[in-house]
């Protein structure tokens, strides 16, 4: 008799529907739209070194070793004094590099904006994605395909910062340095002294005080507070 395995349950949510169309559309909106100097990219190699770093291996065994092709594939310069980390304040530093195009966040790179929003994993008995389930990094391993990745590309882009760097933190929540946030954990420690002369933190509040251009942005999407009163 032929026993076919269910696929495990994990906690997590599985792989996101049609995960492998999304990624190449995106790494040929990206190559092509988004920033036309890098069509030179392999968009089929890339996304075939992708799900090659994930696809028929246990999902909580992942390695960054795993994803080292993939990071070879789409190395990308950011210029000097223009890269943006972020830590629990998502929305707003990728609204401010929307409005600000000269900044990168990671997910303003190829390889961040490929995944970003995604989830993905695979199982050591079948050669398919597993969509039913994916590890939770909490619940079920901290080693998993999907934070694997973003410890991997977050490092790399750590490391290839150089000269003022720049970070949002959320001021109003009361962990606005959290050392177990990626960028607490991964990127601060993988800064290259060498190479980075300063690090300015943004600590936001939700209205109110300096920084006038993202202060504005923050006005468009919630004009109510009396702090967003700049012409009565
Ligand atoms: O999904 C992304 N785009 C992403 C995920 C993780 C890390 C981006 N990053 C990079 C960005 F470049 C930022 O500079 O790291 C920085 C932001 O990560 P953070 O952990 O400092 O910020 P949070 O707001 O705490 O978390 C961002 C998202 O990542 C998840 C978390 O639940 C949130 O959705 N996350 C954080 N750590 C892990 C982990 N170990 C995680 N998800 C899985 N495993």
């Amino acid at each position: 008799l032929m026993w076919r395995h269910p696929l495990q349950e994990w906690k997590g949510k599985g792989t996101t529907a049609h995960f492998y169309e999304i990624l190449l559309g995106r790494c040929y909106t990206y190559t092509q739209i988004v920033r036309p100097e890098l069509g030179h990219k392999d968009c089929q190699k890339i996304g075939k070194a992708f799900t090659t770093a994930f696809l028929s291996k246990d999902p909580c065994s992942s390695t960054e070793q795993d994803y080292q092709p993939l990071l070879e594939l789409t190395a990308q310069t950011v210029p000097c004094n223009k890269t943006l980390f972020w830590s629990k304040s998502s929305q707003l530093a990728h609204d401010y590099t929307r409005v600000q195009g000269d900044l990168f966040t990671l997910e303003d790179t190829l390889l961040g904006y490929m995944a970003d929003g995604l989830k993905w994993c695979g199982d050591p008995r079948s050669s398919e994605m597993n969509y039913q389930s994916c590890p939770d990094w909490r619940e079920d391993c901290s080693n998993n395909s999907f934070s694997v990745f973003w410890n991997a590309v977050s490092k790399r882009f750590a490391e290839d910062a150089c000269g003022v760097v720049h970070v949002v933190l959320n001021g109003s929540i009361s962990n606005t340095f959290d050392e177990r946030s990626t960028f607490g954990r991964v990127e601060v420690f993988n800064l290259r002294p060498e190479k980075v002369h300063q690090l300015q933190a943004w600590v936001m509040h939700d209205v109110g005080g300096v920084h006038r251009p993202i202060r504005l942005l923050q006005c468009v999407k919630n004009p109510e507070p009396s702090s967003c009163r700049f012409y009565v």
